[in-house]
């Protein structure tokens, strides 16, 4: 056996645009990433700097006018993004959970209407699966379309919506078929200029606060046939491969997010003297730094294992997209738990980041299903 090591690591071109993202990100994010939290605002310096770079959208395929990147270089770029500020880093990985139904189900006309405009950086996509009463159980949505004539009418709100009044296209999925369950559940592109379509006031979160949540409402919402995203009845499974692809993008959020607090710390623990010395010096320290560092390199691996699976349309992805998220989304907490804890005192205000980082790692335990629903999937995975 002649083994190959090359083929275990990533391309050059991979480590080239890790190089980019960050240092695009350390100017032209970091700057603003505390404002951005501080004062609850969307984060246009770094919308316009992702735009500029070609880093805001760059899963679209050439085709649509896209950067056609592969998974995993769109999981570093969010993850170089998330390294700096986890709000922005919402801006490529949310346009990619609206835009991935269409990727992978849409009419040729629906692709060639909506993808351009998000490749060039001009629009953002949202994904609308959500309500009130259907969190983890999202089957259970009560939203509904109607066809009539030349139009789909949808009625109903959609909750929890990641850049909504940002974007322009939505993914909104709704019953049109409630005797069939699951298999009742259609997929639809709705634009924000649609008659009957509005969005309500933000949400007042914990963490990621320069990305609007919204909730979004249908009153007898009129969108053209055609805007349908494949056939009638394919709306939830449509949902769920979308979210096989995107998973891996919230775990890359979530290792992000866990090396910036981690490198904060590593900084930190080298300046801070107690007892005569560095507390770097410290062997306590040291083995939670070994600790922190052993765990987000483990998500990090597993973050580009499922984005390459992914890229490679392997089928069966719902257990090591779930793994992925899951993993690094519990290791986010953990790692951003310890970096506040290895900063004291200062670590609890706001004049370092570390807070911030801890504030925002906690979503990712959260959206694209709870790490319970995760469990969940990958147990139903291994059971079947
Ligand atoms: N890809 C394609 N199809 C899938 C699939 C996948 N990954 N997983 C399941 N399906 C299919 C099933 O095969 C089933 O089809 P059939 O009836 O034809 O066999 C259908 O989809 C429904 O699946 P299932 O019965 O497993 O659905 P449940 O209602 O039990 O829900 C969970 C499954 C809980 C996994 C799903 O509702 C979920 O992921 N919930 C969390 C939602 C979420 O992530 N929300 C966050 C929104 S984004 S911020």
């Amino acid at each position: 056996m002649d083994p190959n090591f090359d083929t275990y690591q990533l391309a050059e071109e991979h480590d080239a645009l890790r190089d980019a993202v960050r240092a695009l990100a350390e100017k032209e994010i970091a700057p603003y990433a505390a404002e951005v939290d501080e004062q609850e605002r969307y984060p246009k310096e770094a919308r316009e700097a992702l735009v500029k770079a070609g880093f805001a959208a760059t899963h679209i395929p050439e085709e649509y006018g896209g950067e056609g990147a592969d998974s995993v270089a769109t999981c570093i770029v969010i993850e170089e993004v998330a390294r700096v500020c986890g709000s922005s880093s919402l801006i490529p990985a949310v346009t990619k959970l609206g835009t991935m139904p269409i990727i992978l189900a849409a009419s040729e006309d629906l692709k060639k209407e909506v993808l351009p405009s998000i490749a060039s950086g001009e629009n953002t996509a949202s994904y609308a699966l959500s309500e009130r009463e259907a969190g983890s159980d999202a089957a259970a949505m009560k939203t509904r379309a109607r066809l009539d004539g030349d139009n789909w009418v949808l009625n109903g709100s959609k909750c929890w919506i990641t850049n909504g009044g940002v974007s322009k296209w939505y993914t909104v999925m709704a019953v049109t078929d409630p005797s069939k369950g699951a298999n009742g559940i259609s997929a639809f592109a709705v634009h924000a200029d649609d008659p009957g379509f509005t969005v309500g006031p933000k949400e007042k979160k914990l963490g990621i606060k320069g990305s609007p949540t919204v909730e979004l409402y249908f009153e007898d919402a009129t969108i053209p046939a055609d805007r349908i995203i494949g056939e009638p009845g394919t709306g939830f499974k449509t949902a769920l491969k979308t979210l096989d692809h995107t998973r891996p993008t919230i775990g890359a959020q979530a290792v992000g997010i866990a090396q910036g607090a981690l490198d904060q710390a590593l900084a930190y623990v080298k300046e801070r003297k107690q007892f005569g010395k560095s507390i770097s010096e410290f062997q306590g320290v040291q083995f939670m730094l070994a600790d922190m560092a052993m765990k987000v390199e483990s998500a990090r691996q597993m973050v580009y294992v499922a984005a390459a699976r992914a890229e490679r349309g392997e089928p069966n992805l719902g257990f090591i997209s779930a793994a992925a998220k899951c993993f690094a989304s519990d290791v986010a907490m953990e790692v951003t738990t310890d970096a506040v804890q290895l900063f004291g005192g200062a670590g609890y205000t706001r004049d370092f980041p570390v807070e911030r980082m801890m504030r925002d790692a906690k979503i990712t335990q959260i959206y694209e299903g709870t790490n319970q629903v995760q469990r969940m999937v990958m147990a139903r995975n291994l059971l079947k």
